[in-house]
């Protein structure tokens, strides 16, 4: 078999997907998420004017061979548009061979080491009671952990909930020019104790509840904050501090037995070392489509699991039905998964990615269609042109810019 076109797809329907479709000489053809919010169109030129003309002529089932010439062959290693350029190859050629074979891809990867995937849903309130209506409403669509995050007292804007116009309409996050938003930590420290007190009080001691910081804390404040949530038992705290500092994480363990999650913005193993070796997390995050593929993600389990360490891939709606597919077919095989996030997608989303995977009772299961099991269809995403967006930017109340 050979490689004998491959193009990539931009598409807005809701929000920007770019999506490479290879096509083969005798008929599969594969499809791999490449989306990179805010930064799309730098995936696009890399693919279009950098990879695509290598891919044509080669043997799609030598998957392990051609990840590691884009990766070694460019010289120019690792980086956010880098991967996820290399990521769309990857899921695309296993999504052939599973095609190929007339497997679904999780069989591939040694086949289910569990029924379904446990998934978190969002919960979001600009107070904490309408992050309480928030929790019940993810309860009723039948999730069974849930992520909490609640507007700050004096802050306008915080991450995970949206805002209002005047008119009631919401601002998105997607914006034509980056939304400016405020910070301010300490408020938010003295804040998150009450909201997971107030969902405690609520929903009682089993519901696992995870929370996201962002990457906006010190690690002196990080470990405050993990300190403070130990009663309330959170199943996670996610990027509590930016992470490009490894060695950060060592004070913040010191100091708190709170389960630590990094990674969505990772795309190496390397970035990873001394938090994976070091035992300094308990989940490792990175979805499919930034971190490479399917061909790394799986080796970065493996080493995970050498420290007790589980998978949660990055699961929000800038990931693709693609990327997601690809994600759930690797929670259902590998045996360290832990949780799989699902922000799920819109209904126009959906139409335009036909998708094999399925959500019960606050389960995904990849579904038995050969390859990942997700259908682009060209027309409709024809529909939906391109939209410019960015994300938003943080600034304390003095006007310094601080981590979103
Ligand atoms: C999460 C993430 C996302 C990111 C988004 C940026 O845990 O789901 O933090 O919501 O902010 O993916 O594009
Ligand atoms: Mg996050």
């Amino acid at each position: 078999m050979k490689i004998v076109d491959a193009t990539v797809v931009v598409t807005s329907p809701g929000r920007n997907f770019v999506t490479l479709r290879v096509t083969t000489d005798e008929g599969p053809t594969g499809l791999g998420d490449a989306t990179l919010n805010g930064r799309e169109l730098a995936v696009v030129s890399y693919l279009s004017d950098h990879v695509i003309p290598l891919l044509i002529g080669l043997d799609p089932h030598r998957v392990e061979d051609t990840w590691q010439s884009l990766y070694r062959g460019a010289y120019w290693r690792r980086g956010p548009v880098t991967m996820a350029a290399v990521a769309a190859v990857d899921v695309a050629l296993w999504d052939i061979k599973g095609k190929a074979a007339g497997l679904p891809l999780y069989q591939l990867l040694g086949g289910a080491s569990r029924d379904r995937v446990r998934t978190y849903g969002h919960a979001n309130g600009k107070d904490i009671p309408e992050l309480l209506d928030s929790v019940r409403a993810r309860l009723a669509e039948g999730y069974q952990a849930v992520r909490v995050q609640s507007g700050v007292p004096g802050l306008k804007a915080v991450y995970g909930v949206h805002t209002t116009h005047e008119d009631g309409s919401p601002v998105l996050h997607q914006q034509a020019r980056p939304l400016v938003e405020d910070w301010d930590t300490d408020a938010y420290l003295r804040h998150a104790p009450a909201v997971f007190e107030a969902v405690r009080a609520e929903f009682g001691e089993e519901l696992p509840l995870l929370h996201d910081a962002h990457h906006r804390l010190t690690p002196v404040q990080a470990a405050r904050l993990g300190k403070d949530l130990e009663p309330y038992r959170p199943f996670w705290l996610e990027d509590c501090t930016p992470a490009e500092n490894q060695e950060a994480f060592r004070l913040i363990r010191r100091h708190t037995t709170t389960p630590l999650a990094v990674g969505e913005v990772f795309n190496t193993v390397h970035d990873y070392q001394t938090l994976i070796t070091e035992q300094l997390i308990d989940y490792v995050r990175s979805a499919v489509t930034h971190f490479g593929g399917i061909t790394p993600l799986r080796k970065l389990a493996d080493l995970a699991a050498l420290h007790q360490i589980k998978t949660a891939p990055h699961g929000p709606q800038d990931i693709s039905p693609v990327g997601m597919a690809a994600a759930v077919h690797l929670d259902l095989a590998v045996h360290n998964f832990g949780i799989q996030e699902y922000a799920g997608h819109e209904p126009l989303t959906d139409e335009v990615f036909r998708h094999a995977y399925t959500f019960t009772d606050g389960h995904l299961h990849p579904g038995e269609a050969p390859g990942i099991g997700v259908e682009l269809d060209t027309k409709a995403a024809a529909a939906h042109p391109y939209d410019a967006a960015y994300l938003p930017v943080n600034r304390l109340q003095d006007g310094t810019v601080h981590d979103w």
